[in-house]
């Protein structure tokens, strides 16, 4: 019988109190609990010497495989060149960008580590889907060590433009990498174009450098958009709505306009300049003062980067400054909240908001953005102010499209969302409504898997 053996850096254990687990986890338990399989990754924990043994647990038809990772060895492969060299390159944010060779040395460690670990756990029939960047080189590994199994890759990411994935010492040993799964998957047709254009270069050392056993085929490269379960969020934002801190929030509003954004605190996600065009807001439009409120949810997440902590640091320097210039005695412009909230909870803050915000400088899909229009109420919905540079755009054409660097023009997106008629609110709700449900979360993993499916069928015809 065909298994799913997934793989990600993190797992989401059922015995984890997870209880915020995001679209990604609810999906592929959904892909795991039809096919039956295993979920392998890191468990979160680091410790001083070598990493145990996998640890298994069995929850129905899934088995949830975690490892330890060692100390050093989390902070260069996931805080050093996962999250300091991969994730700015992928976002296009050369500012953040660091490159040191004995993390990508790491990285590479981890990776074989990973396979290592993983290998007694394969059975011939199983497909195996690998989760973004984090483990790029699994593949590869796996092939190394004799795998022949089916191995799809999907990016969470944006995939950069060559020119901008060359400021990498070794995007070559990437892209040579890539070319070791049988499917590779991108969020949006833009990604899939900088892919294909990148390993067509003739300089990446060729496919057949790639330790592919047997594979004669480039990767079958494809558009997999990511969705979201659109009436599992409708039913928790209608369900949650009378739990006792959404109508503390609700009650402390006192009748006025709200703007919700939800993030994890990255600066990928644009909080800066969202907190600035939001200032921008209350002086061009000056009638929204003490009419509206903003409330950002944003937890802080990779605390072992410092990027990271300085943003936070910033977003409360900012809120205090914009609240501090505009407040009035019975009004604070910007609520902004640093921790993380459960699912139902921000479904059913979403079905109360007017606007949603969603401004990231660039962003692979962007769940957020989706969840928000899912959770709305169709009769009066509120309106999504959405990035461009977001992958999510591609999609929701009818969102209050907005360039992030624009304060002006975000303020402007604002005011227009604000002052939305019902009927346009309307129009625009059910036409992204449709393509959300079009493009679920069960149409991008069944896609995904079908992929895999046909690759085996592929390779056993030509064999
Ligand atoms: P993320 O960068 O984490 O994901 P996003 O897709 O918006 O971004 O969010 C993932 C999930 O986390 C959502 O389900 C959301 O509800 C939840 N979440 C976000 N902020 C939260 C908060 N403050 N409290 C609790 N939960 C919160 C990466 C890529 C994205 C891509 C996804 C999936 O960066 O571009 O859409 O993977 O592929």
């Amino acid at each position: 019988m065909t298994r799913l053996v997934a793989i990600s850096n993190r797992v989401a254990r059922p015995s984890g109190g997870a209880k915020s687990a995001g679209g990604l986890a609810v999906g592929l338990l959904a892909a795991l609990e039809e096919h039956g399989g295993v979920w392998f990754g890191w468990n979160g924990r680091t410790v001083d010497g070598e990493p145990g043994d996998v640890s298994l647990e069995e929850v129905g038809p899934i088995t949830f495989a975690t490892t330890d990772l060692n100390k050093l060895s989390y902070e260069l492969y996931y805080n050093g060149f996962s999250n300091t060299s991969l994730w700015p390159i992928c976002h296009y944010l050369l500012g953040f960008y660091r490159y040191e060779r004995r993390e990508f040395d790491e990285y590479r460690r981890v990776n074989a580590l990973f396979a290592r670990k993983l290998l007694p756990l394969l059975q011939p029939d199983d497909i195996i889907w690998v989760h973004d960047y984090h483990l790029i080189p699994l593949a590869s590994e796996l092939r190394r060590a004799g795998v022949t199994q089916p191995i799809g890759f999907f990016l969470h990411t944006p995939f950069p433009d060559i020119e901008v994935l060359r400021v990498l010492p070794v995007y070559r040993q990437l892209l040579r990498a890539l070319c070791a799964y049988d499917v590779v998957g991108f969020h949006t047709p833009r990604d899939l174009k900088c892919f294909r254009d990148a390993i067509e270069e003739r300089d990446i050392g060729g496919i057949d450098n790639a330790d592919r056993r047997g594979l004669s085929r480039p990767p079958v490269s494809d558009v997999f958009p990511i969705g979201i379960d659109v009436d599992a969020c409708q039913t928790l934002a209608v369900e949650t709505g009378e739990k006792d801190n959404v109508r503390r929030m609700v009650r402390h509003l006192h009748g006025r306009e709200l703007l919700i954004g939800v993030d994890r605190l990255d600066y990928s996600k644009g909080l800066v300049s969202r907190f600035l065009s939001f200032a921008r807001l209350l002086e061009n439009y000056p009638a929204n003062r003490n009419h509206v409120s903003y409330i950002q949810i944003a937890p802080t997440t990779r605390s072992g980067v410092r990027a990271y902590l300085e943003i936070r640091e910033e977003l409360e320097r900012l809120a205090g400054k914009i609240n501090g210039r505009f407040a009035d005695v019975d009004w604070v412009p910007i609520r902004y909240l640093n921790r993380a909230f459960d699912r139902p909870t921000l479904m059913a803050f979403f079905r109360e908001a007017n606007v949603g915000l969603v401004t990231p400088v660039r962003d692979g899909m962007n769940l957020v953005a989706k969840e928000f229009i899912a959770a709305q109420d169709p009769e009066d919905p509120g309106v999504l102010v959405l990035s461009e540079l977001a992958g999510a755009a591609q999609e929701l054409r009818d969102a209050v499209l907005i360039n992030p660097y624009d304060r002006d023009g975000v303020a402007d997106g604002m005011h227009q969302a604000l002052s939305m008629p019902l009927e346009e609110r309307r129009e625009r709700h059910q036409r992204m409504l449709e393509i959300l449900r079009r493009n679920d979360i069960t149409a991008w993993r069944t896609r995904f898997i079908d992929a895999l499916l046909a690759a085996r069928r592929d390779r056993t015809n030509s064999s």
